[in-house]
């Protein structure tokens, strides 16, 4: 027997729809980022990552190029099934001939080429602006900055940001979201813990002060506990950006390895929609730090897709990936993290979330521990590979891959 029909029948069995979970799963976009290709590296400046995040290993093949960075995308998105979104960052900017602008004075014209690929992949651009990796990021403060010269300088280029994500929305026709982190920060015991943040908080409200269209532009704050060499305090706390974007509109940005080891962000997910219209995520995996692994299949991501899928929340929290591993093919990282996010939905969307709701508020805590652990061992595997080959996507993406690697990463020297 064909083992999608039978894992349709024992589904069913369980009063669950697989036709309706694949039919959902296509309408699901993601936002990939486009910084798992090049470690982070960008392509504006020659300075090394800082900013209080680490990519980790030399896996050969690491693109150095914008053309050698979108044809690896290109290749990682011929491996993921669906239709999604590219997320960029500032440093991405690509200068043509000679036409080098700082951070603070991009412009659109030099994400044309972005728009370009976008296009040819009907998708639409996210966009962050990059306040690390350059010299006026000076003792580790952009936005926060006492230094006048300095916090200018970063508020003209989350400026140019937003203007650039308007240009993105605009020529794509797909609202773009601008996500604003700062790593801002201190490795000991600060004298000031609040001035930093009343300078963080003045700067974003000049930022903002530039007239955008909001129906468009889609302006997220993500918040992080600690960076590398920023230790006992960061200026972007999870209670300054929640305020923040609670008394401004925005939309609060939860990245998974942004909190303490115990905190967890699936359990955060439901307070958040109760009190913002949308959400959004940095899907990442933290082992023992924000070391920003490659998702996994794991119980977190499956918790956290859970959340979204159970409370009916797809059209109100928007998923991005954020990972970077150099130690492993980067192609395979962007597949592997990519489809386990998807796999996540897949499984959040093949349960009966009512019936186990209603055990619960019935108190029936045993039968709603044994029917989630049964759940576990229902033929999943099938019903996602019944969603590739519909989508005309193969279920063994390795082959394809290290024949790439052979072909085409290994003469990157
Ligand atoms: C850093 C944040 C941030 C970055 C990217 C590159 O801890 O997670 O989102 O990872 O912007
Ligand atoms: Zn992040």
């Amino acid at each position: 027997m064909n083992a999608y029909i039978d894992a349709k029948e024992r589904y069913a069995a369980l009063g669950v729809d697989t036709e309706q979970a694949l039919e959902k799963l296509q309408t699901i976009p993601i936002s990939i980022h486009c910084w798992q290709g090049d470690d982070v590296s960008g392509f504006d400046r020659d300075d090394a990552l800082s900013g209080g995040i680490q990519a980790t290993g030399d896996y050969p093949g690491k693109a150095r190029t914008p053309e050698e960075l979108m044809a690896d995308m290109d290749f990682a998105l011929r491996l993921i099934p669906g239709k999604h979104k590219l997320n960029l960052h500032a440093s991405y900017a690509i200068f043509e001939n000679g036409d080098f602008a700082d951070r603070d004075q991009i412009q659109p014209k030099h994400f044309a080429k972005w728009v370009e690929f976008a296009k040819q992949h009907h998708a639409g651009i996210d966009f962050n602006p990059t306040f690390f990796s350059h010299p006026m990021v000076k003792d580790n403060l952009t936005l926060s900055s006492p230094d006048e010269t300095t916090r200018r300088f970063w508020v003209e280029h989350g400026k140019r940001c937003i203007e650039i994500a308007e240009y993105f929305a605009t020529q794509l026709g797909t609202p773009c979201v601008v996500n604003f982190w700062i790593p801002d920060g201190y490795k000991d015991i600060p004298a000031d813990r609040l001035s930093p943040r009343a300078r963080f908080k003045q700067s974003m409200d000049e930022i903002l002060s530039i007239p955008y269209d909001k129906n468009k532009v889609l302006v997220t704050l993500e918040s992080k506990v600690f960076g590398i060499g920023l230790e006992s305090y960061t200026v972007g706390s999870a209670e300054f950006c929640l305020s923040y974007a609670a008394q401004n509109g925005l939309t609060p940005l939860m990245d998974n390895g942004h909190y303490h080891p115990t905190e967890l962000v699936s359990d955060k997910i439901s307070s958040l929609l109760l009190f913002y219209d949308k959400i959004a995520l940095h899907v990442t995996r933290p082992v023992r730090w924000d070391s920003d692994h490659v998702v996994l299949f794991d119980d977190e991501t499956r918790e956290i897709a859970k959340e979204i899928v159970w409370h009916d929340a797809l059209d109100r929290v928007l998923i991005a990936t954020d990972y970077f591993d150099a130690s492993i093919n980067r192609i395979s990282a962007w597949v592997t993290g990519v489809r386990n996010v998807q796999k996540a939905l897949l499984f959040a969307l093949l349960a009966p979330k009512d019936e186990l709701k209603a055990l619960q508020n019935n108190n029936q805590t045993t039968k709603l521990m044994v029917l989630q652990e049964e759940l576990k061992l229902q033929p999943f595997g099938a019903v996602w590979e019944e969603y590739l080959s519909r989508q005309n996507i193969p279920a063994d993406y390795l082959e394809p891959i290290l024949q790439y690697e052979q072909k085409v990463l290994v003469n990157r020297k």
